[in-house]
């Protein structure tokens, strides 16, 4: 059964063994293996509050009237479809400079690495870069550290997040089937968090949108990190509550990515997307000390994942 604990249980700890071996070479995998253990929002919840009450807070939060409002609309419906673009020339800025270097299909690594617009197979739906690429991008540790995204995760978590699990790729178009984040799924990475999401090309109804089932992220139907068939989903949660997000390059939004979500598989038109995730506890996604030196001006805490303190 879909969700059923044991289920759950063997998706990331097949044998005491490899989860005692798992969490000795890095100990985020403790709790990232037990949270398929967690997956109603009830159980996510009351770890997570308890995570809030020991992490970093800021001294004398006053969040805006912005990031409130964010705060309220991510709490009730687990997305904000829109938050203020990115401007278009940092939008082309940093889409030539992800063209001009290599991304990886991760499910054909022996192909190598190639350029964007010439994926390693057929087969291959979607190309990745690594978080060192996509730290070493112009402006891009700037947009995840946007303050008003920023005060919305403490909002969000009760203490000051962590940026974790960054991401970039592109999705081609006209592949046979949809795969992986492709699939109806939820994100178990944390035990609360939410990613926000950056088009770096145009997204229409045909390039791929993000789709996000609104309430979902709230509910403890299909616990599972599985991925669900659409008619499945529906079924759960009323397809009059599916958002598929378009819009031009440089949209912006967030996403409580517990709740079901997925990229659809473009018909025509590459895309490429942009992520961070702001989490209470730290996933094992990206390497296990950060790449990038001591820099004034960001957060120590919130950026301790990826820059020394
Ligand atoms: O490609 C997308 O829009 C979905 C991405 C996704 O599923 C994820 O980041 O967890």
């Amino acid at each position: 059964m879909i969700g059923s604990w044991q289920d759950n249980f063997r998706t990331r700890i097949p044998s005491l063994r490899g989860f005692v071996q798992r969490v000795l070479g890095d100990r985020r995998n403790l709790a990232y293996d037990m949270l398929p253990l967690f997956a109603s929002p009830g159980a996510r919840s009351f770890v997570a509050q308890g995570l809030a009450s020991l992490g970093s807070k800021t001294v004398e939060f006053m969040p805006s009237a912005q990031a409130r409002i964010w705060h309220t609309q991510l709490e009730r419906e687990g997305i904000v479809p829109a938050i203020p673009a990115v401007p278009e020339d940092q939008v082309a800025t940093l889409r030539r400079y992800f063209e001009n270097i290599p991304c990886l299909d991760p499910y054909r690594a022996h192909l190598g690495s190639f350029t964007f617009d010439a994926p390693a197979s057929p087969e291959t739906n979607m190309g990745y870069y690594d978080a060192a690429q996509i730290l070493a991008a112009p402006g891009a540790l700037d947009l995840f550290n946007d303050p008003i995204v920023l005060e919305t995760a403490e909002l969000y978590l009760g203490c000051k997040p962590l940026i974790d699990n960054i991401g970039a790729w592109w999705s081609y178009p006209g592949r046979p089937a949809a795969k992986g984040t492709q699939r109806y799924h939820r994100d178990l990475d944390s035990f609360a968090g939410f990613k926000l999401f950056i088009y770096l090309t145009d997204v229409d109804t045909d390039a791929g949108p993000h789709v996000f089932m609104k309430g979902s992220h709230l509910s403890a139907l299909l616990p599972t990190g599985r991925a669900c068939s659409d008619e499945a989903v529906h079924a759960n949660f009323g397809a009059d509550n599916e958002i598929a997000i378009t819009g031009t390059a440089g949209s912006r939004f967030i996403a409580d990515t517990f709740g079901f979500h997925k990229g659809l598989l473009p018909g025509q038109g590459r895309r490429l997307l942009l992520t961070a995730q702001y989490n209470v506890n730290a996933s094992p996604h990206l390497p296990p000390s950060p790449s990038l030196l001591r820099r004034g001006g960001y957060d120590a805490d919130i950026n301790r994942l990826i820059m020394k303190r």
